[in-house]
């Protein structure tokens, strides 16, 4: 990786109590921001939309101003994102003077250009989607995305000419397949492309909670302000945080968003002289077990800050991550979350921990011993750092936690196999003081390697371990260069991952 690294979430509405989608989408890029920082300059941003009918609706349904809502709900949020553990450098709220100067800016500019012109706008809105529909679109005179209602909306309106970018972003689609990931997502995207593009309304005059029209003529439309927080948030367009950055290294979204983020979002970046970004990654969303779309509205979504109190935020983490290739839909339970939990967790890696650290209290009162010159297990995991590094910044997560898992695997059987309590015994210093130096090193690449998943309970493990010339979160390069020093006092501390037990009333 040679340039700065820059990774985004959508800005998420507050309509409502943030679930588990949104806590998904946000620990993913904490985990790439996290990877990236052992390597070098790392930038992750992550924010609210708060501008918009739906926000508007909800503020009045509870009696509230759209910004006393706003404010009263936002901390909500940036708890939830604590309380998974997740480290943004920005969190951007569309209400800020910092965002709305840039979005009036880039309206004014786009003017200018005569990118943006008056019309009129007849056609339907899906206030949930927050989306314009035409009317050959509508699926038995419902919203296409979501099966909701529409209105009729019949106003003059501010257009984007989006029509016009339509040949350059076929041709940046066609000369960049890897652009828009998964290949689903980008397959769909670029369907759209082929049957033609409609300009765009981007301004509402029937709404009054938005960015005000410079000049007049009603508010700026909920998604084309919502896009800019990506610039606006670092910059754009004099500040050397914003060249230094962009374009993102990632911008990750749910599948749903994908039109706005790779065929209006490329385009209102061309039109302002910008480059698009790097990679749009559309992932897939997390279900119910019959196949439901877990959402807020549905009534079926998960509580995150239950979760995270139930079974430990890093043990959800380790199942977002894990439990399916990064970009499909997977579906959640609560016994898919405890097995994975007690098995991997629990099991595997905490047994490997509790085990190593207690024989070294037992066998040599806590202390790391020398290394020793026996087989060396870890050689064969020499590549490993590199593999799990290219796996995350590739999105593969699950890749690379389970090439971790092998070494897990292959450290828990040679403690069976080569049984320390029987070498113990026998008076076979050496080879018990090779085999447990070999494992605390182990325990520290495991540290270093599962951090950015589970960066709470990797920082007690350090602890654990004892190591205090290095942060478990270092240059990975420095870090790897290392190994355990022989003579460094451990604690064996209580289970990592204590078994949860999977009857409905625990
Ligand atoms: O769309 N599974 O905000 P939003 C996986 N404000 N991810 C999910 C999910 C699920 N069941 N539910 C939500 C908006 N998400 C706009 C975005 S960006 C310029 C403006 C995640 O509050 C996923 O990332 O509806 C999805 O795209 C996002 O939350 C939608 O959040």
């Amino acid at each position: 990786m040679s340039r700065a690294y820059y990774v985004t979430t959508p800005i998420y509405y507050i309509s409502g109590n943030p679930h588990i989608g949104h806590a998904y989408t946000t620990v993913v890029a904490d985990v790439l921001a996290r990877t990236a920082r052992t390597m070098g300059p790392a930038f992750f941003l992550t924010g609210t939309d708060e501008h918009g009918q739906k926000v508007a609706n909800a503020a009045a349904a509870a009696g509230k101003t759209p910004q006393a809502w706003c404010d009263e709900l936002v901390p909500r949020w940036q708890s939830l994102f604590a309380a998974y553990h997740v480290a943004y450098d920005d969190f951007i709220r569309t209400t800020q003077p910092r965002h709305e100067r840039v979005v009036q800016r880039v309206f004014e500019r786009l003017r200018e250009n005569g990118d943006v012109y008056l019309g009129t706008y007849q056609g339907w809105y899906c206030v949930f989607d927050e989306t314009f529909w035409l009317e050959s679109k509508l699926v038995e005179g419902k919203c296409p995305t979501c099966g909701r209602e529409v209105q009729w909306l019949s106003e003059n309106d501010w257009f984007f000419r989006l029509s016009k970018y339509a040949p350059r972003l076929l041709e940046h689609f066609r000369s960049n397949p890897e652009w828009v990931r998964p290949k689903s997502a980008y397959n769909e995207m670029l369907a759209l492309l082929e049957e033609g593009l409609d300009d765009l309304s981007i301004s509402r005059t029937s709404l009054e909670w938005g960015i005000p029209v410079p000049g007049g003529g009603g508010v700026i439309y909920v998604w084309f302000d919502a896009l800019l927080n990506y610039i606006s948030a670092i910059g754009w367009p004099d500040d050397p945080r914003f060249r230094t950055y962009w374009p993102a290294s990632v911008q990750l979204i749910g599948k749903e968003i994908a039109r706005f983020h790779t065929i209006v979002w490329p385009a209102v970046l061309w039109a302002i002289g910008e480059e698009a970004p790097h990679l749009v990654f559309a992932h897939g969303w997390i279900t119910t077990e019959t196949g439901q779309k877990m959402g807020k509205s549905l009534g079926n979504a998960a509580d995150p800050f239950a979760l995270a109190d139930r079974f430990g935020a890093d043990s959800i983490r380790y199942f977002l991550l894990r439990e399916a290739p990064f970009g499909s839909d997977f579906s959640y339970s609560e016994e898919k979350i405890a097995q994975r939990h007690n098995s991997d967790l629990g099991n595997d890696l905490g047994n490997l921990v509790h085990r190593t650290l207690s024989m070294i209290e037992r066998y040599r009162n806590g202390i790391v011993p020398l290394p020793g010159d026996g087989p060396a297990l870890l050689r064969r995991f020499g590549d490993l750092p590199q593999r799990v590094r290219d796996a995350s910044l590739d999105l593969r997560f699950r890749d690379g936690l389970e090439a971790v898992w092998e070494m897990v695997t292959t450290l828990n059987r040679s403690i069976e196999e080569r049984k320390p309590w029987a070498l113990y015994k026998e008076g076979r210093e050496r080879e018990l003081d090779a085999l447990l130096y070999e494992l605390c090193e182990g325990l520290r690449l495991l540290a270093i390697l599962l951090h950015p998943v589970m960066p709470e309970r990797m920082e007690e493990l350090w602890r654990r371990l004892g190591i205090r010339e290095r942060r478990v979160d270092d240059d990975w390069t420095l870090s790897l260069a290392e190994s355990i020093a022989g003579g460094t006092q451990t604690s064996l501390g209580s289970p990592l991952f204590p078994r949860m037990d999977l009857t409905p009333e625990s």
